[in-house]
């Protein structure tokens, strides 16, 4: 039988700068449900790249006396590295001028062309080139008489020119019922959405510009002196990867299961802008669409652009492994609300959580079973106690983890962890004149939730499974007591403590 789909994405992120904690953020959780669902047992296709195009990319590049594509072939080999670093484990890095991209939005913007969906016009409008966006009144701020956008602080430019629109206001039905669908995740999201089309109604929306102003985009199919714009290429870049147009069979069976994350800055985008598009192309709207909030910085949105940032090379140094970061970035995200970064409460849980709780009982195990039984463990009679906690576990964390509740899910392995320190406690091994059957139950407590925390810590399950001698599984064959035996070649220190 053929294995069960799941797609999921991530942003393509502006490579004008090099990726953030906002951007590991979105990205280590997506790779988390990526690994996720391939212990599921699922064929996944993890998509992430880099949004090439647009105005923003054209003048940083001629900020930096560099053309545009030499730019971004420097910059998203940058964000190559930083995924590399922090083991995403994506099947594709996708560019926007990777040339299947190109060829994918001139044939789907040919096709709502031809359909009689775009139509010529004039902008006029207040634009934010680091958002890529145009601000309507109420939405800018106004400071001694300057517009500013609301996000980056910086004055908006006045624009007025000839442009395509797509027809989005005859759309809105369609993306009324896909919000109210559930398809959103947290659902106040939708209903955002749903509460600003009520009010201002859905507009059609400018989709090119002149060229003679953004050179640096994909050409208009039907008139070449125009580039399309940037937020319409960009979205495509979800249809390129699995073959629109090209392989239908593939990119059925993915578009069906397709799961974006995404923070809520870019919402309306995902909604209003991409269920439109998706149904003139007559495409159902995504399986579900995953907002989280911002990583704040001292209350405020950490952006290139405002220069509030904390770098992952920083996170890395502090924490010491990417493992580490993944962690405590997954531990403490959360889709309905914002998540001021406290380096106190990262110190914290680092120290209680993956140094005492998993680092010390990973620890005396492996002492113990070098130390009382030469460093090999045999299977023996299990403690109908810790394999209920431990079935009870999984069973939540397989719920938890099905519902996107990613850090609950982690608390709840750590419950386990957590009982096998306390079982070691209570059972004395080092007194006991058979340790062997305490050590074996608190090692298939160790085995068990380290199989489940790969999809979080990847690197230190892998490391433990070779020193410890045993093999990650697929999740439905993850069962406790099942193990036959182990060979302790080291007892490793996972998590060095960190000081204040
Ligand atoms: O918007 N907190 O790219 P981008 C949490 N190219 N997440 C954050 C964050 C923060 N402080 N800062 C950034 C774009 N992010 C477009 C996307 S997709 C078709 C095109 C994350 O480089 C979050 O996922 O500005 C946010 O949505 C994304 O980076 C924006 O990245």
């Amino acid at each position: 039988m053929a294995r069960e789909a799941f797609y999921i994405t991530t942003p393509i992120y502006y490579p004008n700068d090099r990726p953030h904690i906002g951007h590991a953020y979105t990205t280590v959780l997506a790779d988390v449900l990526a690994r996720w669902n391939r212990l599921l047992g699922k064929d996944v296709f993890f998509l992430t790249g880099t949004d090439e195009h647009g105005l923003k990319l054209q003048r940083t590049a001629e900020k930096h006396g560099v053309s545009p594509k030499e730019f971004v072939d420097k910059m998203s080999a940058i964000f190559k590295s930083y995924w590399e670093k922090l083991q995403i484990s994506y099947n594709r890095f996708i560019r926007t001028t990777d040339p299947d991209h190109v060829e994918t939005v001139k044939l789907a913007l040919s096709k709502i062309y031809s359909k009689g969906l775009i139509y010529k016009g004039v902008y006029k409008g207040w634009y934010c080139t680091s958002c890529e966006k145009f601000y309507s009144e109420g939405e800018y701020i106004e400071k001694d008489g300057v517009k500013l956008c609301p996000l980056h602080l910086k004055p908006l430019e006045w624009v007025e020119e000839e442009s395509y629109f797509l027809k989005l206001s005859e759309y809105e039905d369609t993306v009324v019922r896909a919000l109210e669908s559930g398809i959103v995740y947290p659902p106040q999201y939708a209903r955002e959405v749903l509460g600003r089309i009520r009010k201002e109604g859905l507009r059609d929306v400018s989709i090119t510009r002149p060229k003679e102003r953004v050179y640096w985009g994909i050409e208009a199919p039907w008139d070449k002196s125009h580039t399309i714009y940037v937020w319409v290429d960009a979205l495509l870049n979800y249809l390129t990867a699995i073959g629109y147009g090209r392989d239908e069979d593939r990119f059925k069976r993915y578009w069906s299961v397709v799961h974006h994350v995404i923070g809520k800055d870019i919402l309306w985008f995902h909604t209003a802008l991409w269920f439109a598009i998706l149904a003139m192309l007559e495409l159902p709207p995504p399986r579900r669409l995953l907002v989280h909030g911002f990583i704040l910085c001292r209350g405020v949105k950490m952006s290139k652009t405002i220069g509030n940032i904390v770098s992952i090379d920083d996170l890395l140094e502090t924490y010491g492994s990417s493992d580490a970061v993944r962690y405590l970035l997954a531990r403490f995200s959360t889709f309905e609300k914002d998540m001021d970064y406290d380096p106190d409460l990262f110190r914290n849980a680092y120290n209680a959580e993956l140094a005492d709780t998993y680092g010390n009982l990973v620890r005396r195990v492996g002492v113990l079973v070098r130390r009382k039984l030469g460093g090999v463990l045999r299977r023996r009679e299990v403690d109908e106690e810790l394999a209920r906690v431990a079935d009870e576990v999984k069973h939540d964390t397989m719920k938890l983890m099905d519902r996107y509740r990613v850090s609950e899910a982690l608390v709840r392995i750590f419950d386990l962890l957590r009982e096998a320190n306390a079982y070691l406690n209570r059972k004395e091994p080092w007194r006991a004149e058979d340790p062997e059957p305490i050590l074996y139950n608190a090692m298939e407590a160790v085995r068990v939730a380290t199989n489940m925390l790969a999809a979080f810590m990847p690197s230190t399950a892998a490391r433990l499974a070779d020193v410890y001698g045993f093999r990650l599984l697929g999740l439905e064959e993850l069962v406790f007591g099942s193990w036959e035996s182990y060979r302790v070649k080291e007892a490793p220190i996972l998590f060095k403590k960190l000081r204040a």
